[in-house]
């Protein structure tokens, strides 16, 4: 394996790096060791549950140098990305998201109909199709091919590959510069973080602008967000060291926020060099400062959280079992198979998990196994209680569960402190 980057190879399925992916250090402090563990996203058949399950390993480092909190092991992309069953349009509260970030995009940028976006990690085109909505020109990228095909069939054109410097350079040979990039839930995927910003160095016009989207490190820390770890997510990003990056490409941060989606996240405006650090990166940096997010005690009591959320969960679960009542999962998200397989909650705890995704409907959890049922199956048979492990949505989910939750039905939050929700939330 030449380097620390994981070519393209599909006879070795992960590689350990020893260096950071972002400043190359060696200087990586290991803070949790989450175990062996299944990829997220690889929900089983039942022909597959007797045969061989690959477990990898999934360990938290912290960057001593550009503080990136990232995994070091590393899955081939080419074995993780296949079959993909993370379709962006099935979910509405994400539809809405990514209306709302192309109307931010197309106002504050003047992006018009002579102008070309491209998205890297387009899945089905769900964001795109809100550009091409306004006559603007749009490509997308997208390594995954079953996911690649939905766009198409949308009717937005997109590459089946994985975004580097060589597609870059092709798509500006054919289609000329792009005046916005956007890269939203891939950037944290990405081993080659050098490789897309050489991409992105290649491909975006002088005055572009470049949207990273990522889940926000502070809001993984502070809510104890540990299920959000799992082999897709190389790194969970803190402004320092994005900053750090950028300015390797000559680029800077102009603006970013914090958005609500996926735990928390941050919606980052980036574009070629200014040489100004943006006031709102400087509301951010101190924002960190003060959690003391470059220090390993932070990391420490970090994953000493995450021991104790496994503790009380498993005890509240035990306890429920052992009065006879009946617990589900709601939700077959990939987080959630980072919670039941380091926690151990298989099928004698979840009779089954109700998920609303076709594809994921008579499958098996990675792991753990548990049967994945319809939301219809969840009404036919509603149990006592239900395990939101799509907490990302809880609000959305207890307003459309009102009436299990009226006759009597309750879900539990296993995170930041595993509880009961008691109170009924009104409708919006
Ligand atoms: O980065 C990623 C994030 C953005 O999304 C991907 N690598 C994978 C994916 O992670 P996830 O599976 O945790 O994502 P979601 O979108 O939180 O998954 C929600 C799951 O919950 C879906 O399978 C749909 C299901 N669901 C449901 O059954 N009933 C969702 C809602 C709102 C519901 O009411």
């Amino acid at each position: 394996m030449s380097g620390n980057v994981l070519e393209n190879n599909r006879d070795v399925n992960y590689i350990h790096r020893e260096t950071c992916r972002i400043c190359g250090s060696k200087q990586l402090y290991k803070f949790l060791e989450l175990g062996p563990t299944p990829l997220a996203n690889s929900f089983l058949r039942e022909d597959q549950l007797k045969g061989k399950e690959d477990y990898y390993p999934l360990d938290m480092y912290f960057c001593r140098k550009c503080h990136l909190v990232q995994l070091s092991d590393i899955v081939n992309p080419e074995v993780m990305f296949k079959d993909y069953p993370y379709i962006t349009g099935t979910s509405k509260p994400m539809q809405k998201h990514f209306f709302g970030l192309a109307k931010e995009v197309i106002h504050e940028f003047n992006i018009d109909k002579n102008d070309l976006i491209v998205d890297i990690g387009s899945n089905d085109g769900t964001l795109l199709q809100n550009f091409s909505n306004h006559g603007i020109s749009t490509l997308g990228v997208e390594p995954a091919s079953n996911i690649s095909k939905l766009a198409e069939q949308k009717g937005i054109s997109t590459i089946n590959r994985f975004f580097n410097e060589e597609c870059a350079k092709e798509i500006r040979n054919e289609f000329g510069p792009a005046k916005a990039i956007t890269a939203t839930n891939v950037f944290a995927h990405a081993d080659d973080l050098n490789g897309i910003l050489h991409g992105v160095d290649a491909l975006l016009s002088d005055d572009g602008i470049f949207v990273v989207e990522v889940p926000y490190l502070l809001n993984l820390l502070i809510n104890v967000e540990f299920d959000t770890v799992y082999h897709e997510h190389l790194s969970y990003f803190s402004l320092h060291p994005l900053i750090w990056l950028f300015h390797n490409y000559r680029m800077d941060i102009v603006n970013v926020k914090q958005i609500p989606v996926h735990g928390g996240s941050l919606r980052i405006f980036i574009k070629r060099a200014k040489s100004i650090i943006s006031s709102s990166s400087n509301i951010f940096l101190q924002q960190e400062k003060n959690y003391n997010i470059d220090s390993l005690a932070t990391y420490d009591n970090f994953s000493k959280n995450v021991k104790s959320v496994k503790y009380e969960l498993v005890e509240l679960l035990r306890k429920l079992k052992g009065k006879g009542k009946i617990i589900s999962g709601y939700g077959a998200t990939a987080k959630g198979n980072t919670l039941l397989n380091y926690c151990k909650i298989g099928p004698g705890i979840l009779d089954y998990i109700s998920d609303t995704t076709p594809f994921k409907q008579g499958r098996y959890t990675p792991g753990m196994h548990i049967p994945v049922v319809s939301e219809n199956e969840f009404h036919a048979n509603p149990p006592d209680y239900a395990l939101l492990l799509a907490w990302n949505y809880a609000k959305d989910i207890l307003i459309k569960e009102r009436e299990y939750q009226s006759k009597g039905g309750r879900f539990i939050m296993p995170i930041p402190e595993p509880h009961i929700i008691w109170e009924l939330i009104s409708g919006e």
